[in-house]
């Protein structure tokens, strides 16, 4: 047994070890090691980020105007909310404030970015965990059409033919032994349990959101230029807008291309309604009754977000995803988080490759360090570039361990939507939403899909529902039509704003430095796709003295404190049974539940930029 036995989580990393490197359809680079039991249970998780990058210490030095161009170069998956949460830290700082246009053009690229993002995560990079991609070649077609019909009756897109025509081409792909995107699939696994319509019907979308995610993301080349990394600006947003303007002229962006949003606005909800949140609801409802109920971890019981979507913007009482802290799974009690307190959010370094003076301390990012010191524990197998495993008793990952008052967190969709949840039953009218969006999940979870397709109702209450792999997959889902519907508000607030006179797009007041104090600090955050996210800034004679992120992937991934708590992903593994070890489609259907980035939770570099280590390609 380890020493290691907090949370309730029991460690025992006797057993058999199993390595997994690399967990592949993320972002980045990260191994899993996990131990599991004569039974096949996981009894002990160890996750390691296995990526070196550098972004923060780049910042130090230059303009706080230009930082967003750096940060929004994090991640291209998540792209654009980095530049966002940077405008908002300097802003913070500067005291600017932005207007009414631009921040609903801020909202609406933001929620883009999600709706964009749960869609392509959900598809593309998590549905093969649930779906067989083979076992969809034996399905019956018609009776796929009469699935469709029946977890979608809107969908247009469900005829026998259809799913035959796609059956066909999978066939062909099949058969020239090119399996292209499903390649290295565990498929014929006993892990995967739908039936071959719900297969064909799923691989069918995959193709479907393939196309549609293309279209989504012009929302950011209108108002941002381009996609990735679609431009910001401190003080507003860098687009002109005229309505009566004529494009062809040379004018900004005018009512046309506002139309345009608008029905890419209503391409995006028309697909999560009847596309993707049927089919999460469905696999939801076949794999809860085949009995996968695991993957729950700390999001039964520790859960954060800052909150974000404001209705009115600067008041967060309005925020549409409120923020807090739920501790110990007590939902009747919300804690506040304020990103300003050094006491509540701190970085450790006990098991990461860094160095801290006093490593039995958390770090405030304002008064981050950032230090790189790779050094392997005595029980490592291996050597220093080719690792056979681990010792998570000393470092063991290029993630830091953010805590929340001395706690580990569950960040992402899922802590939003419970604390969304708690909120609503609270009274908070900002987000009565996301309880009718729960309740609708639960009964088609419980009544709905079982009775079209002849299984047993189930009683389960949203607290059974949440916690768990599917949970997560499902908050997402329903985060992601949250978004789409909030976008479709934006835009016609921005409309009505413009109609009534005023298209002012950015305020410039405090844009010459000469107008900046001489010292100034500030935080912005983010509810982005993957979890909470924040920025401290420290500038100094117009410069920036100190620049630290804290993203989500780096709370869900953080390897163990000096406490000796695991982090997210390692508490999400735990007495997980695995049906074959040597096919780990368990492991990876739970951590890709968290949508990983591991590019922007190894964000950092050695402060000096010193060379750490040489690989020779041949
Ligand atoms: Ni690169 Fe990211 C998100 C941020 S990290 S994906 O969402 O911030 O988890
Ligand atoms: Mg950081």
């Amino acid at each position: 047994m380890s020493e290691y036995a907090t949370q309730g989580f029991k460690l025992d990393d006797s057993g058999r070890r199993i390595v997994v490197d690399p967990v592949t359809r993320i972002e980045g680079h990260m191994r899993c090691e996990v131990n599991v039991d004569s039974n096949n249970v996981i009894r002990n998780a160890v996750s390691t980020g296995t990526m070196w990058r550098g972004l923060e210490v780049i910042l130090k030095g230059r303009d706080p105007r230009d930082a967003w161009a750096f940060v929004e170069r994090i991640c291209g998956v998540c792209t654009g909310c980095h530049a966002l949460a940077s405008v908002r830290t300097v802003e913070d700082a500067l005291g600017i404030r932005i207007p009414k246009n631009a921040h609903l053009i801020r909202e609406m690229m933001a929620k883009t970015l999600q709706v964009h993002d749960h869609a392509v995560h959900f598809y593309h990079l998590h549905a093969l965990d649930w779906v067989d991609v083979v076992s969809a070649l034996s399905a019956d077609p018609k009776k796929t059409s009469d699935l469709q019909q029946l977890v979608s009756p809107e969908h247009p897109m469900s005829s026998a033919g259809y799913f035959r025509d796609i059956q066909n081409r999978l066939r062909k792909f099949v058969e020239s032994g090119q399996l292209g995107p499903f390649m290295n699939g565990y498929w014929g696994s006993k892990a995967y349990a739908l039936p071959p319509e719900a297969n064909l019907m799923a691989v069918t979308h995959y193709l479907e959101a393939l196309d549609l995610q293309k279209e989504w993301v012009k929302i950011h080349t209108i108002f941002g230029g381009k996609n990735p990394h679609p431009n910001y600006l401190v003080g507003g947003v860098p687009c002109a807008i005229n309505i009566d303007g004529d494009l062809a002229a040379g004018a900004p962006i005018n009512m046309e291309r506002l139309n345009y949003v608008k029905s890419i606005i209503d391409g995006i909800i028309e697909f999560n309604k009847n596309v993707y949140l049927p089919d999460v609801l469905a696999i939801g409802t076949i794999y809860k009754q085949a009995g996968w109920l695991h993957g729950g971890g700390l999001s039964a019981t520790n859960v954060s977000d800052y909150g974000d979507y404001p209705k009115v913007n600067y008041d967060k009482r309005t925020d549409q995803l409120p923020g807090g802290a739920i501790i110990g799974g007590n939902w009747d009690e919300i804690l506040p988080v304020d990103p300003r307190d050094p006491e509540q959010v701190q970085e450790f370094v006990a098991h990461s490759w860094y160095k801290y003076a006093d490593e039995t301390k958390g770090l405030h990012p304002w008064d981050g360090v950032t230090e790189p010191n790779y050094e392997l524990g005595a029980k490592t197998k291996g050597t220093r570039t080719a690792i056979d495993q681990i010792d998570e008793s000393a470092k063991y990952s290029w993630i830091k361990s953010p805590r929340w008052r001395g706690h580990a967190m569950e960040v992402g969709p899922l802590a939003r939507y419970i604390l969304g949840y708690a909120h609503a039953l609270k009274g908070n009218p900002h987000c009565q939403r996301v309880k009718e969006q729960i309740e609708y999940a639960s009964t088609m979870i419980n009544q709905g899909i079982p009775k079209a397709l002849g299984l047993p109702e189930t009683q389960y209450t949203a607290k059974q529902l949440l916690p768990s792999t599917i949970g997560r997959t499902l908050a997402r889902a329903l985060e992601g039509q949250y978004c789409g519907e909030m976008l479709a508000d934006d835009w016609n607030e921005l409309v009505a704003n413009l109609k009534a006179g005023d298209s002012a797009t950015a305020n410039t007041d405090h844009w010459d430095p000469s107008t900046w104090p001489q010292e100034a600090k500030g935080v912005g955050t983010v509810a982005a796709p993957r979890g909470m996210l924040g920025h401290w800034i420290r500038i100094k004679d117009g410069r920036i003295e100190n620049y630290q992120c804290v993203v989500p992937t780096t709370w869900n991934g953080s390897p163990r404190d000096p406490q000796g708590q695991i982090g997210a992903f390692e508490a999400s593994l735990m007495n997980t049974p695995m049906v074959n070890p040597e096919q780990p489609v368990e492991i990876l259907r739970t951590l890709h539940s968290f949508d990983p980035c591991l590019a922007c939770s190894t964000h950092v570099m050695s402060e000096d930029g010193r060379e750490l280590t040489r690989v020779q390609v041949r």
